[in-house]
């Protein structure tokens, strides 16, 4: 090994703050490659205002939607991205076969722009071409006829409207099934499973005030600099009143270390920035448990010694299983909760330290902690530390789960879930009258495994990139190929469209910029953010095509032509959406006076009775629950395995890549590294820009990802960090949460074979 380091193309270490002129630039570049300059800076300054449309990037709040326009070079990104001037018209798709555009990447394929026209697979041609939305609609009507509803799939993209998933699900529950795949089934559902358990509701209880009043926040597991940067304004607010911000997050991750904010007049003129984290652990990947548990030991050791430590007032009144929590805690060793977190003693101590001093803490957290195969546990645990000292129902206080898609929570909310409630099937029934299905459907990673196996016969998708989201391409790809039926409504083209089955049809809808307007007139959608605010978008733009339908309105399509004789009047509530609010209002707990309230600044919030502390848990109180052992995965155990995470750079959303560069990371121009840390590197003899292959180390999978460029990063000890989703093909589809189904994206584990020609050099 020489001692000069090596030049690796590509990628240089990234020495500023994240926002910042780095930020502003990086706008203008989104802006100049997609959209008119003219236009732009109008539709950019219409996102979250009261009277335009919801970023359809992430699921952060707005202070009240009244404020002046909130910079974010993501959500630009994202607007941008939609509002494109590009398009696939019918011309290229005939030049262009399908399985060309299949050798092509994943950024490629988005990057042709928003689609025209209604489309169907022609096998003869290889080709898509295209349809009336007429025979679009019959044709899946005749198809969906033909199937039994148990084999049909309604997968669900957190991008779709309220109104948009509502007539989605009435529509699969009238045809008869409740297989609701959801990308929330990736992503939270972890939390949609142990948040009810622990406090009786599977949503976040904070609100955005809240921050205002926080005296310690606790950061695990997510990275808001890229994926909720409006978040940014906030933590950097936090930071600049002295709140103390500590991280957990095995890599170091720039907009958490140090942040200028592109609002902040005095720090964009003197190239100043603020430190965000005032302790940053580099926990190890799927090493929370045991950081967590660690945390709450020394809580209770500081009850021993001052008797001042935990809310004994709360823990009597409000909980249940305390004692059981308290003894599974007193014996877990710190040999082992070192071993597993990576964390030393005396860290989270001090951690302990802060966390008792704190009179309000806020814990934040996203997919560091749901996507591995304790997903559940993990939130119940760290709900455990906030009830130790009463921090839920209290000002300043209170859990902070980051969503992801800007409406997934509505979707839950309005009824795209697997596993429904008897009360809201009951409900459907009184105001729709057909018998909705009582059996439990089946979720997504269920509902790909019916597809592999071939029990599935057809998926309709509104929103998303199913098959490519996925755990393990290599079995997932397949499987689309073998459907009867694919339909997607999409904005733009995407892999999981191309995987084309017998009968392939791509339905191209509105994106949330543009006008949509109906028989009535001008219609507005409503969303629920991350903190269960319900409120209306309305987009300006003229659609990228005259052919665009709603969502709403091609859900009901496929309806009709399905169920010829429903009873749900789909064209009047097509014409105005007030109407398919109504039938919310009246199907769904929380929706009182939908449509007044949507009107009130910054829409309403659903009811979240924890904030009040009433529980609805069967017990009626917030329970404490015991996570058994550090469940070190025997896959884990031996030295040469490590925990690969799967992760979005700077420049993607999810499996929409906006182009190449992770500036934050220090990476340009490619996405084929893989981020390791130097003392694993020295363990394994690598270098700093050696190409290696990886092989999965879950017993029984052989799965392999070749050609990764290994790079030195600021990442802990036994996990590497690899980008989704050009990863996924290590991840097994069985490797999942077994509470929540929620694929274990954050902790596959892994074997590093040498390159082939290094390995002969
Ligand atoms: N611009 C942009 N915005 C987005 C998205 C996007 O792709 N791009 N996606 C949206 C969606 S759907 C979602 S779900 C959210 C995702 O937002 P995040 O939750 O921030 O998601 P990730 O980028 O996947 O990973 C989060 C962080 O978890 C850390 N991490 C990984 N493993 C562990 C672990 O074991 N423990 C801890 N403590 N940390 C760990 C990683 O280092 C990384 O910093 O963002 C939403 N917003
Ligand atoms: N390895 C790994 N895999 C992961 C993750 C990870 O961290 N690691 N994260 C998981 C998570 S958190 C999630 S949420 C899933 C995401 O899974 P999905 O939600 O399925 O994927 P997206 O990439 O968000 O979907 C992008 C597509 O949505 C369509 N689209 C965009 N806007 C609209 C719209 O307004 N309407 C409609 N109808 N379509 C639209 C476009 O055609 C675009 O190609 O991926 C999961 N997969
Ligand atoms: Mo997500």
């Amino acid at each position: 090994m020489s001692n000069k380091p090596r030049n690796v193309p590509g990628v240089h270490p990234y020495d500023g703050p994240a926002g910042g002129w780095g930020a502003l630039k990086a706008t203008a570049i989104a802006v100049k490659t997609q959209m008119d300059a003219l236009v732009a800076p109008q539709t950019l300054m219409r996102t979250n205002q009261p009277d335009g449309f919801d970023c359809p990037g992430c699921a952060w709040p707005d202070k009240d939607h009244k404020s002046t326009f909130q910079f974010c070079e993501n959500g630009a990104k994202a607007v941008t991205w939609e509002a494109t001037n590009k398009r696939v018209t019918p011309e290229f798709l005939a030049q262009n076969t399908v399985s060309s555009l299949l050798r092509q990447s994943d950024f490629q394929i988005e990057g042709y722009g928003r689609l025209t026209t209604p489309l169907r697979y022609d096998a003869t041609t290889d080709t898509l071409v295209e349809v009336s939305w007429e025979e679009a609609f019959s044709r899946i009507g005749e198809q969906l006829q033909q199937l039994s509803p148990h084999q049909v799939e309604f997968y669900t993209s957190g991008r779709a409207s309220n109104e948009a998933a509502y007539l989605f699900q009435l529509f699969a529950r009238e045809y008869g099934t409740n297989n609701f795949p959801d990308c929330s089934n990736m992503c939270h559902e972890a939390t949609s499973v142990g948040l009810p358990q622990s406090i009786g509701i599977g949503k976040g209880t904070v609100s955005l005030e809240d921050f205002d009043h926080a005296e310690l926040i606790l950061s695990i597991g997510h990275n808001p600099g890229t994926n909720h940067p409006r978040m940014m304004g906030t933590l950097h607010e936090l930071a600049r009143k002295n709140v103390p911000i500590i991280v957990f997050n095995p890599m170091r991750e720039r907009a958490l270390e140090r942040f200028a904010d592109p609002q902040n007049v005095m720090e964009m003129a003197t190239y100043r920035s603020t430190n965000i984290a005032s302790t940053y652990y580099l926990v190890r990947a799927g090493g929370d448990s045991a950081a967590l548990k660690g945390i709450a030991k020394a809580v209770l050791a500081l009850e021993e010694e001052t008797g001042q430590a935990l809310d004994h007032a709360f823990i009597d009144e409000h909980t249940q299983g305390f004692p059981a929590f308290k003894q599974d805690i007193e014996t877990t060793s710190w040999t082992s909760i070192e071993a597993v977190s990576g964390l030393k003693r005396a860290e989270l101590e001090s951690v302990a330290q802060a966390y008792v001093k704190s009179k309000a803490t806020i814990l934040t957290y996203g997919m560091g902690i749901t996507q591995h195969n304790r997903g559940t546990d993990n939130v119940r645990l760290l709900t455990n530390l906030l009830l130790m000292l009463g921090n839920i129902g209290k000002p300043g206080a209170g859990v902070c789960p980051l969503r992801g898609h800007s409406n997934v929570q509505g979707n839950r909310t309005v009824g795209i879930t697997e596993k429904p409630s008897a009360t809201f099937l009951n409900n459907l029934q009184q105001t729709f009258h057909f018998t909705p299905p009582q059996a439990h459907g089946h979720d997504a990673v269920q509902a790909m495994k019916a597809m592999v196996e071939g029990s599935a016969k057809a998926l309709i998708c509104l929103g998303g990139n199913f098959a490519v989201a996925l755990p393990d391409s290599d079995a997932c790809f397949p499987a689309m190929k073998k459907l009867d039926l694919s339909v997607h409504v999409a904005t733009k083209l995407n892999r999981t469209h191309l995987l084309t089955g017998k009968e392939t049809l791509i339905l191209p809808c509105l994106g949330r910029t543009e006008a949509d307007d109906q028989a009535t007139g001008r219609q507005a959608i409503t969303v629920e953010d991350s903190m269960s605010m319900v409120h209306a978008s309305s987009g300006k733009l003229k659609p990228a095509s005259p052919l665009l339908r709603s969502e709403p309105a091609i859900v009901a399509g496929m309806a009709k032509a399905t169920l010829p004789a429903s009873q749900v009047p789909y064209d009047e509530l097509v014409a105005d959406y007030d109407r398919i609010r109504d039938l919310i209002e009246k199907t769904i707990p929380g929706f009182e006076q939908y449509n007044q309230r949507i009107h009130q600044p910054g829409g309403f919030q659903m009811p979240l009775p924890p904030r009040q502390r009433i529980w609805p848990t069967p017990s009626g109180k917030a329970m404490f629950s015991v996570y058994q052992g550090d469940d070190e995965d025997p896959a884990l155990q031996e030295a040469d395995v490590l925990r690969m995470i799967t992760l979005r750079s700077h420049d993607q959303y999810n499996t929409t890549i906006y182009a190449l560069d992770d500036r934050y990371r220090g990476v340009f121009g490619r996405r084929d590294v893989l981020f390791m840390c130097d003392e694993d590197l020295q363990r394994l003899g690598l270098e700093h820009g050696d190409t290696v292959d990886l092989e999965s180390a879950v017993p029984g999978h052989h799965m392999r990802l070749e050609g990764m460029t290994v790079i030195r990063y600021g990442i802990a000890q036994g996990s590497i960090g690899a980008y989704y989703p050009e990863a996924n093909v290590l991840v097994p589809l069985d490797y999942i949460d077994k509470e929540s189904g929620t694929p274990s994206y954050k902790s596959a584990p892994v074997r590093i074979l040498r390159h082939p020609e290094i390995t002969e050099a």
